[in-house]
């Protein structure tokens, strides 16, 4: 399969799952996608929402959003989520679910305030980053530790590993969410994973 991304970016959170299950897959470095270009062109001809990570399967399909592909992978390989029909994949599920449809789209329509609010960025960048450490602050008091849902990482160290690097940064999760960060930096020292945290600049420390 070929997964089209920008290192650092959701595409990495999606390559540590990948990562985490053994996938092989090919890497489309499309940088710059969201200025008008040769990326954006690449990218907008299989994604019309012109977003990474963007999959695209060995027949062709194309496959989106991180929810869709950690479920489509834990569907043919143990070890991304609990086993389902529990207690704890009823967990797994809502908080996967959860951070895409809150946490995401804080960056979504924060990272792009012009897009959206082109007379009230400012505004908006204030709103967003507020509601996003609210949303976070929520989040830690879900994590059982040392990884998440506890003693196994899953497919949701995989956001955290990425999203610590994103707003509101590494410091403002030490300090605020430190059972959210500890989780985040464990999962980023999986050796599966040193590969892809090598390619998208994730520290590990
Ligand atoms: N709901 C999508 C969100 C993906 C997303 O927003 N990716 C960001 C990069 S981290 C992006 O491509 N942003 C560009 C844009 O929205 O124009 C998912 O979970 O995969």
């Amino acid at each position: 399969m070929k997964l089209y991304g920008v290192p650092g970016w959701g595409s990495a959170i999606v390559e540590a799952m990948l990562a985490m299950v053994g996938e092989p897959y090919d890497y489309i470095d499309v940088d710059g996608f969201d200025r008008p270009g040769a990326a954006q062109d690449r990218l907008a001809a299989i994604n019309p929402l012109q977003q990474v990570p963007t999959l695209v399967l060995d027949d062709g399909e194309v496959l989106t959003e991180t929810a869709a592909i950690a479920l489509w992978l834990a569907d043919r390989h143990a070890g991304l989520a609990p086993a389902s029909g529990t207690a704890g994949h009823r967990h797994f599920l809502r908080l996967l679910i959860w951070i895409v449809a809150n946490v995401y789209p804080t960056f979504t329509y924060g990272d792009y305030p012009a897009r959206w609010a082109p007379s009230a960025a400012d505004e908006l960048v204030a709103a967003t980053n507020a509601y996003r450490e609210r949303l976070y602050r929520w989040l830690e008091a879900q994590v059982v530790g040392p990884y998440l849902l506890g003693e196994q990482p899953s497919a949701l160290d995989c956001y955290a590993a990425v999203m610590i690097d994103w707003r509101p940064r590494r410091a403002w999760f030490a300090e605020n969410t430190p059972r959210l960060f500890a989780a985040a930096r464990l999962m980023r020292r999986d050796s599966r994973l040193a590969t892809v945290m090598a390619r998208n600049g994730l520290a590990i420390d």
